[in-house]
This record gives C-alpha cells, structure tokens and sequence, in this order.
C-alpha cells in the first residue's frame, strides 16, 4: 500500500498513526499540499478532490477521506470492533469530527502555523466553535477514560491528530485537564512522543 501524505497535516497524521499501530506495511510517499503537490494531474487522477491523504493499493484502487481510510485499514483489527452498536458509536465521533472539530480547530492550527497569523487574527467563528469542541471532548473524558467505552479506538486516533496540536492554534489546553490526560493517554497507546517532547528533540 501507498500512502500519499504531507507530514505536517492532521488528516495524514490519522493514516500513519493507525497503520503504524497496526503494523500494516506502507510507502509513504510525502506531499507538499500547500505548494500545490495535490494539483497536479498525476495526483488529481488518484483524488479529484485534490486533497490528502491518500492510499494506493497495487491494483491501482485509491482512497480518499483520512475517516475513511481509518475504517477501512481498521476494518477487522482492534481499532474497530464489530459489535454493531459500538461501531456506529465510533462512527458518531468520526462524523463529528470532520463537521465540528477539524474545520475550526485545524483551521485555526493552520493559520497560526502555514500562514504566520496572529492569535488575534484568527477567525472568531473558527475560535468559538474551537472552544466548543474542545470543551466537548472535555466533559466527556470526565467520565470515560476514551471516547468509546469499550477502549481504543478509531475514533480517537481520528480525534487525537488535531486535538494534540490544538494549542498551536491558539487553544488553551491547560483549561482542560482532562482532554489533555486523554492525549498522554493515546500519545502512549500510539508510542508518540508528545508535542512538547518532539518539540524539545533536537
Ligand atoms: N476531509 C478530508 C480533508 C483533507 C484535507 O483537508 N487535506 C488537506 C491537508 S490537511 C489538503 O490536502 N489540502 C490541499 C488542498 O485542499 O488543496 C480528510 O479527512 O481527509
């Protein structure tokens, strides 16, 4: 499997940890998506969307929509267990997430960073609707240890790639101390190193 990705996206980000944590074997093949790398025709024919990530199987099958290629390369695993219920509960926080936390939290993420904006400058709406999100996932967390009982899942690979950068787009974290357990808690279950961590590494 190929695996069309830009590093600094949280989108991608959702690919790699998954298939890293499923020991799935994939090239990983880097895409610069602010310099255009997700408009050439080459990469149009794989998604006419113009977006990663993107897998590619050998066959030449290709696949668009990090939520999707989450279920797809879980389907089976761990990751995403078959009980009905339990898999349409992590479907609840996939569809949540790209309708109500990517679009404001990495948004203001990619202003601050991609763009060099200020705190200041970044869109109320996408702030407030940020805050929100977070402020979500916080109350749920005060009574579960993920964001579906039964363990780790894909949901929370899926929520946890913009969620442990919220901070660089503004976002208060310390404001949410149980949000930012849950990010130690899947960083470790991941074998990532934190932000602040990968930060400090020279
Ligand atoms: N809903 C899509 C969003 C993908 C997306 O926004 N990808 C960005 C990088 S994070 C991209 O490729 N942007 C380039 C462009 O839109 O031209 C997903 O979950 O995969």
């Amino acid at each position: 499997m190929k695996v069309y990705g830009d590093r600094r996206s949280g989108n991608c980000d959702k690919v790699r940890f998954a298939l890293d944590y499923l020991g799935q074997p994939y090239a990983w093949i880097e895409v610069d998506s602010v310099q255009g790398g997700t408009r050439t025709p080459e990469f149009l024919a794989k998604n006419p969307l113009g977006q990663v990530p993107v897998i590619e199987f050998s066959d030449g099958r290709c696949l668009a929509q990090s939520n999707a290629i989450l279920r797809h390369v879980a389907n089976g695993t761990q990751l995403l267990p078959t009980d009905q219920w339990v898999s349409a509960k992590i479907d609840e926080w996939m569809f949540w997430e790209a309708n109500n936390h990517e679009f404001f939290i990495a948004g203001c993420i990619s202003c601050m960073t991609y763009m060099g904006m200020s705190k200041s400058d970044r869109s109320p709406m996408r702030v407030e609707r940020g805050n929100q999100a977070l402020d979500i996932m916080e109350r749920h967390l005060e009574r579960a240890d993920w964001l579906v009982e039964t363990g780790f899942t894909i949901a929370d690979i899926a929520l946890i790639a913009y969620t442990r950068q919220a901070h660089l787009g503004g976002f208060d974290m310390n404001l949410r101390p149980r949000l930012r357990a849950w990010v130690d808690r899947c960083e470790h279950e991941l074998g990532l190193k934190s932000e602040e961590e990968a930060a400090a590494t020279p």
